[in-house]
């Protein structure tokens, strides 16, 4: 059985973070293992606002020398780290484990919200990890944040972003526009290998219901990897996946929905059009 891990936040409302990973690992046929860096919930009462409750350096390290250090892994991820401490031990578990197959997900921010949670983690972050990431997974606004421009909202600036955040150390950069690049009739996607860029497309969702898209999209590529794939391959069945999951989304109440990353197989193995 190949082993995959996730170091990330746990969600609450089960669309995004650990649970999005272990899902998705769980589809691709993998046995998956979860670091839980922080807590995060949503409260009803306060229009769904988030709340985050981070674990503490004690607790984060004693599961990462479980996973890596008592079981070891194929492949692993890393999402919503939430403090200077988890990005520190990040650095240090992958690095001393020689975890290659090493996808960091950069997440700054919640569905919806443009305002970095903490500008200063983010730079800690990016110096930390990108050094040691396989494949790197920015939205635009992180993509933004990652590269230092200002805005990415075109596929020339995605690329200039994607060079940029090479040149910090990532492997290879994947920059998923999805569909928040104006006037996409398609969801446009870019990878960056370091030599070469490729343009992803697929069908464009439109949805609302979107909760999880980008820790599922990463956690994809890592069980792609984690299956013996190449980047390109593992990024392209990546897109597949994502594009199918939210084909598939669903409102869990009025303001969140996440995708359903169960629905490939499902079609596959019962043939028809089941949610
Ligand atoms: O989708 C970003 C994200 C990542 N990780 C956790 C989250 C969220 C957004 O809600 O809760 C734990």
């Amino acid at each position: 059985m190949l082993k995959i891990a996730t170091i990330a936040g746990s969600d609450a409302s089960g669309g995004a973070g650990l649970e999005a990973d272990l899902k998705t690992y769980e589809e691709y046929g993998l046995y998956g293992m979860a670091a839980v860096t922080l807590v995060a919930t949503m409260d009803p009462a306060r229009q769904w606002a988030h709340d985050v409750f981070p674990l503490s350096e004690k607790a984060i390290r004693a599961q990462l020398e479980t996973v890596f250090g008592g079981v070891g892994v194929a492949a692993a991820k890393s999402g919503m780290l939430g403090s200077f401490y988890a990005v520190e031990l990040t650095r240090e578990y992958i690095s001393a484990h020689k975890v290659w197959n090493y996808v960091l997900d950069p997440v700054m921010v919640c569905k919806g919200n443009d305002e970095a949670l903490n500008p200063e983690l983010n730079s800690a972050l990016a110096a930390k990890l990108l050094p040691l990431a396989l494949v790197v997974t920015p939205n635009l606004f992180e993509a933004g944040q990652l590269s230092g421009l200002k805005e990415v909202n075109s596929l020339e600036k995605m690329r200039e972003a994607a060079r940029i955040i090479a040149d910090k150390g990532a492997a290879n950069v994947f920059i998923k526009g999805g569909p928040k690049l104006p006037q996409a009739a398609q969801s446009v996607d870019l990878l960056y290998d370091g030599k070469d860029f490729h343009q992803l497309e697929d069908t464009l969702i439109h949805t609302d219901w979107t909760h999880g898209a980008g820790c599922t999209t990463s956690a994809a590529i890592a069980a792609g990897l984690a299956r013996g794939l190449r980047v390109y391959e593992a990024v392209a069945l990546a897109k597949k996946f994502i594009t199918a999951s939210l084909s598939a989304s669903f409102p869990l109440n009025r303001w969140v929905g996440p995708g359903n990353p169960s629905h490939w197989r499902k079609n596959t193995l019962f043939g028809c059009d089941c949610s």
